[in-house]
């Protein structure tokens, strides 16, 4: 079991009702999601049932006191996150992209109107949440974005495209960033059964398979006012990234731990060469312990991490430096694995290709390994390098 990775003991410095929360939700999705998952994948599938079944377990936007949220500190969450994501990213990121890109603009930006009129819908599930920065020419540079939001005195009007979005096409509500007439990026939540909102699914993906991503065009939305966010500039959308992208910190050594069991316990069983198993070989040992040693560096500065967030202190920097490197690692030992289960490992039957070919998206998404590899450049010399 993934307990007996942990080298350095830092269990012991988790509080007893983080570990009792971590506990249950893993018992959970054992439960009722792992024999499935690898099904839904191939197909294609988001299942309707999991922001429900996710919302009644309080896995979403766990960190919001009231509106039905479980109010758990940030480590509370980060273990959240490593659970849904030892399944599988896609589930992963629905409950992100649900919880730090939907429900914490609402809950940090909103006025109370659209707080109690959205949240507890969002934290049952009832509803699904979106989110869109990204445009089709505008990725890692989201600050060159042409969706525009007019003020027309008692309402606003949204005109754009957005391409990306998570969750799209079966959301009810999305969270738009758009530059208003003086240039500024602004938020808006968009009820999706507005006149003018259409989205359109992204098929045909290798990655993410067990998730749903859309393309969305807005054609002269009619938005109320009191669904603009109380936020102008890049910092609005940068700081919901912040706990997402602390999120995917976590949930990617989920992912990764997930690969380490499997490839550990197959290297004890396959035998090849003399009647030996695989794990005696030590080009495989090689492997299995530079997959051990990146997972325990990984939870030792999820956990710091986490509990700088606790405290109020987390720092971009900090933050870009986990996500670049827990996913880029996760990524390398998904491979790894991979390689150990020979041909086997391409199936199904195994979860390790999946995870593969599921972090490389998070490794694009929510900042790409160069981009959080140039926003360390920046803080460590001074100089932007984009
Ligand atoms: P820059 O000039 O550096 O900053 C503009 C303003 O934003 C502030 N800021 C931040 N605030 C809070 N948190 C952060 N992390 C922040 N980073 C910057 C900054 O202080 C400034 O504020 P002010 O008051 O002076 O205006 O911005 P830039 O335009 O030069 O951009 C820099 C860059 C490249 C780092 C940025 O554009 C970037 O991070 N690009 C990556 C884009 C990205 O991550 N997109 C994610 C889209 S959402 C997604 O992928 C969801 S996937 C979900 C899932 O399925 O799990
Ligand atoms: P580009 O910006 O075109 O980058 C391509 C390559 O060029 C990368 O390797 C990048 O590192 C490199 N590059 C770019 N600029 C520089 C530079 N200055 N210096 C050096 N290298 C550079 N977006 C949302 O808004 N909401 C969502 O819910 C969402 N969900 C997503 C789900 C999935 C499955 C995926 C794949 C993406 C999702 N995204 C979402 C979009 C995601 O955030 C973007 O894909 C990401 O920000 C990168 O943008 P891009 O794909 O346009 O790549």
């Amino acid at each position: 079991m993934a307990e007996n990775f942990d080298l350095f003991e830092i269990d012991q410095d988790f509080h007893k009702e983080e570990l009792s929360l971590r506990n249950k939700v893993r018992a959970f999705l054992n439960d009722k999601i792992r024999d499935k998952i690898a099904d839904w994948f191939e197909q294609g599938l988001f299942p309707r049932e999991i922001p429900r079944l996710f919302g009644e377990q309080g896995l979403l936007g766990s960190t919001i006191s009231g509106y039905g949220c479980l109010g758990t500190n940030y480590t509370g969450y980060g273990l959240i996150m490593q659970e849904i994501e030892r399944l599988d990213s896609g589930l992963r990121s629905f409950a992100s992209v649900q919880g730090a890109l939907v429900m914490y603009p609402i809950f940090t930006y909103g006025n109370e109107e659209i707080k109690e009129a959205y949240l507890p819908k969002l934290a049952s599930g009832e509803w699904v949440g979106c989110f869109g920065l990204t445009e089709a020419e505008h990725g890692s540079n989201p600050g060159n974005m042409t969706c525009q939001l007019e003020d027309k005195g008692d309402h606003l009007i949204l005109n754009g495209k957005k391409k990306w979005l998570t969750n799209g096409s079966i959301a009810d509500l999305a969270v738009i960033w758009a530059k208003n007439e003086a240039g500024k990026v602004c938020g808006v939540v968009v009820q999706t059964n507005s006149p003018g909102v259409e989205f359109k699914t992204i098929e045909n993906k290798f990655s993410l398979r067990a998730s749903i991503s859309s393309e969305a065009v807005f054609q002269k939305v009619k938005i109320p006012k009191s669904h603009l966010l109380n936020v102008e500039g890049l910092k609005g959308p940068f700081s919901c990234l912040n706990i997402a992208r602390y999120g995917i910190a976590w949930g990617s050594i989920g992912a990764a731990e997930d690969c380490l069991e499997v490839a550990l316990n197959y290297s004890q069983n396959r035998k090849q060469f003399h009647d030996q198993p695989l794990c005696s070989h030590q080009l495989v040992q090689a492997k299995l312990v530079e997959m051990y040693t990146e997972i325990n560096k990984a939870k030792l500065l999820n956990q710091r991490l986490g509990r700088l967030f606790d405290a109020g202190k987390a720092q971009a920097a900090q933050i870009s430096m986990a996500k670049m490197n827990n996913v880029s690692k996760a990524l390398g030992i998904a491979r790894m694995a991979r390689d150990i289960l020979g041909a086997n490992g391409i199936t199904y039957e195994h979860s390790v290709s999946r995870h593969l070919l599921n972090l490389e998206s998070v490794n694009t998404y929510e900042g790409t390994e160069d981009i959080h590899r140039l926003i360390l450049g920046q803080h460590l010399t001074g100089v932007s390098a984009f």
